[in-house]
């Protein structure tokens, strides 16, 4: 495709000062066909920069403030993560959705705070067992894009959508390739309708969940299948650049 691939590592809360170590001796000196960026905890973002310094891998935050400062106890801001050096920030990860209460509005908010300071929001949606169920995967995707996306001008700024579908994430039971091309060229059929052909084929869309080195291949052969985002499979830094290097 035309899109350059982009490989991305969420860790959640995984990781520490051994696999940090051992990651980075597996991408030094590397060289990606894709853009390649690991989302490690807040507090590890400034070690892996230095020691990732003269690599071609980008730093990630998992999440991002929609607060900008101020008294919110906890929070970071895109600011904050810019001025440390983070490229790109997730957003929506269905797992802040679920267990800390973010929603599309909230996503939103991120995503303009994100442009705002120059990092690549990396917006994420998909559907539940449920939904999957009831065959309103659709329908689902819709509203979050249409809504998480309300109102955001991009202006040549860089924006990527992962769809991870909830009923893929953790269980080891990835979509197939088919179903996450199906879904990703509706969502690019959406994104016509907001940004126009230029723009929308210009986006990059992601596959996130239970991606391995054994079906990465086969996820990014598909036309519109333009990256991945990777959980489990990123803590093991060997299986971790196989993917990688299949991009
Ligand atoms: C989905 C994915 C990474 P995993 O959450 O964002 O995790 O690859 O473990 O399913």
């Amino acid at each position: 495709t035309k899109r350059k691939p982009i490989v991305i590592a969420n860790w959640k809360l995984n990781g520490g000062l051994e696999l940090i170590c051992t990651s980075v001796a597996s991408f030094i000196g590397k060289h990606f066909e894709a853009d390649i960026a690991i989302c490690p905890p807040y507090i590890y973002m400034r070690d892996m920069l230095t020691f990732l310094q003269h690599s071609e891998i980008s730093i990630g935050s998992q999440n991002v403030s929609k607060f900008k400062s101020g008294a919110y106890t906890g929070e970071t801001s895109a600011q904050m993560l810019k001025e440390a050096g983070c490229k790109l920030c997730l957003i929506g990860h269905s797992e802040r959705r679920s267990m800390f209460k973010e929603n599309n509005l909230s996503c939103q908010i991120k995503i303009g705070n994100a442009l705002n300071h120059g990092l690549m929001p990396i917006l994420c949606v998909g559907e539940n067992k449920e939904e999957h169920d009831a065959k309103i995967t659709k329908d689902v995707i819709f509203r979050q894009v249409t809504e998480c996306l309300e109102g955001v001008e991009l202006d040549g700024r860089k924006i990527c959508i992962a769809y991870e579908p909830i009923w893929a994430i953790g269980t080891g039971a990835s979509a197939t390739p088919e179903i996450a091309q199906d879904v990703h060229s509706f969502i690019r059929q959406e994104l016509i309708k907001l940004y126009g052909e230029e723009t929308a084929n210009s986006i990059r869309l992601l596959y996130g969940g239970s991606v391995t080195k054994d079906n990465a291949k086969d996820l990014l052969a598909k036309e519109d299948v333009d990256g991945l985002l990777v959980g489990g499979a990123s803590l093991d830094p060997g299986h971790f650049l196989a993917i990688c290097q299949h991009a």
